[in-house]
């Protein structure tokens, strides 16, 4: 018999195997305070109510879920449903970068306040379908490309992004964010980028993004311990980005990735992990949250004399930004072993897809090291589905790619997106994204 502890189960049988899928109840704090400690990652491949998965069927309709679930409901929040997607040219440009692309701007209609303005820059070297980046970004995409054209978002922006302006956008960023994004090469290596400003969907300041995820989640008054979170937020705003995708002739929407850099990182993290229609996710310096474990290694969650640990840790990261996660992450604060899950269960959502973690040495906030154990931990599901994760042996080294289904890439420099950044991630794309 397999064991049933307080919790609505229900019997699966496959294989000559028992398992015990479960309905997780309502969760108090005292459950919280009463789940276990487990300063190792806890298994992927056990269920929460014992029995062991063995194969991609018992995954698929077992364990899967179950860590969807643990997921959403300890730490980004419930996922909101999806809704019916309509996407309105704003402008075509058949002769942007130079003459080398096709640049639209597109209102992307998905049930909020405002449509989420979406720039679609497509190669015009290439015949047929082409696979696509999908980035989301902090500045507005007028900032990633030179073009006196692309509008300003009309929403509240970061201080960082405004060049002096103070919450909103102005024309002394416009194109400020294009070596960052390096779109003019990826277009001439035949992908697309489509990307659209993370505060076009949920603005990035606890109070003016709770009154935006409360009508996303149709609640009113405080959000709940369970209540959707910004990044699960954006990154269901990927998802409606994708429904728009699927209806672009250009683009082959078998083959869209992921992109993101540290915030917008874990969220092209989340945005794979929680839709299957993504192809690949490039995560890049994504840090607590993201990548990077929630049992930080104790030299690295040490408080310092200036009161810092050397990399964020849940009771950092949910202190500064709340509205980031369901609220309920932050009882975990003084005690991240007693998570039932770890971010290798994130990574692993995403199996048996491609996922290239990117970082940079100086960047130790973001945990570079903790994100490499990450991915190995996340290993054991993709040798479910018969592939290797991240290559046996070796250690990282800088400025190497490790061109894995379970990529890894470290570059010399700190906390930015870069086009060094980019040349890898579209190296590893050729290998992953561009083959059929
Ligand atoms: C930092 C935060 C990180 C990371 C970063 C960013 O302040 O601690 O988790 O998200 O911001 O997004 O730039």
């Amino acid at each position: 018999m397999c064991p049933m502890v307080g919790m609505q189960l229900f019997r699966i049988v496959m294989g000559g195997i028992c398992l015990w899928a479960s309905a997780l109840g309502s969760i108090g704090a005292q459950d919280v305070a009463a789940l276990p400690l487990s300063t190792e990652f806890p298994e992927l491949l056990r269920g929460r109510e014992g029995g062991t998965v063995h194969d991609v069927a018992g995954w698929k309709s077992f364990r899967k879920a179950e860590i969807r679930e643990l997921v959403e409901r300890y730490m980004y929040g419930i996922r909101p449903a999806a809704r019916p997607v309509r996407g309105v040219l704003i402008r075509e440009d058949a002769g942007a970068l130079g003459g080398k692309a096709i640049l639209r701007e597109v209102a992307v209609e998905m049930g909020l306040e405002r449509p989420v303005h979406v720039m679609v820059v497509l190669p015009k070297s290439v015949s047929g379908k082409v696979p696509a980046f999908l980035g989301i970004n902090f500045s507005g995409n007028y900032a990633l490309v030179d073009d006196p054209k692309v509008a300003l978002p009309e929403g509240w922006v970061y201080d960082r992004y405004t060049k002096g302006t103070t919450g909103r956008a102005s024309e002394e960023a416009r194109g400020s964010q294009r070596e960052a994004w390096s779109i003019e090469r990826t277009v001439e290596r035949g992908y697309a980028v489509v990307t659209f400003y993370n505060g076009d969907v949920v603005p990035d300041r606890a109070d003016l993004a709770e009154p935006v995820l409360a009508r996303l989640g149709g609640w009113t008054g405080e959000r709940s311990m369970e209540g959707t979170g910004t990044l699960m937020a954006w990154a269901w705003a990927f998802s409606r980005v994708m429904d728009y995708l699927e209806t672009v002739p250009e683009i082959d929407a078998a083959r869209v990735a992921t992109v993101g850099h540290s915030r917008n990182g874990k969220t092209a993290l989340l945005a794979a992990a929680m839709d299957e229609r993504f192809a690949m996710a490039i995560p890049s310096q994504s840090g607590q949250g993201g990548v990077g474990p929630i049992r930080v290694a104790a030299d690295l969650a040490k408080i310092s004399e200036k009161g810092r640990p050397k990399a964020e840790t849940v009771a950092v990261i949910t202190k500064s930004f709340p509205h980031w996660f369901a609220k309920r992450f932050s009882s975990f604060a003084a005690e991240p072993e007693r998570v039932p899950f770890d971010q290798h269960a994130l990574v692993a959502l995403c199996a048996p897809r491609p996922v290239l973690v990117s970082n940079a040495v100086e960047d130790v906030w973001a945990n570079p090291a903790g994100q490499w154990e990450v991915l190995k931990a996340a290993g054991g599901v993709y040798a479910l589905f018969g592939v290797e994760g991240l290559p046996k042996g070796p250690e990282p080294e800088v400025g190497k790619l490790f061109a894995g289904r379970l990529g890894y890439f470290v570059r010399p420099g700190g906390h930015a997106m870069t086009g060094v950044d980019w040349a890898a991630w579209l190296d590893y794309a050729d290998v992953h994204l561009k083959r059929p």
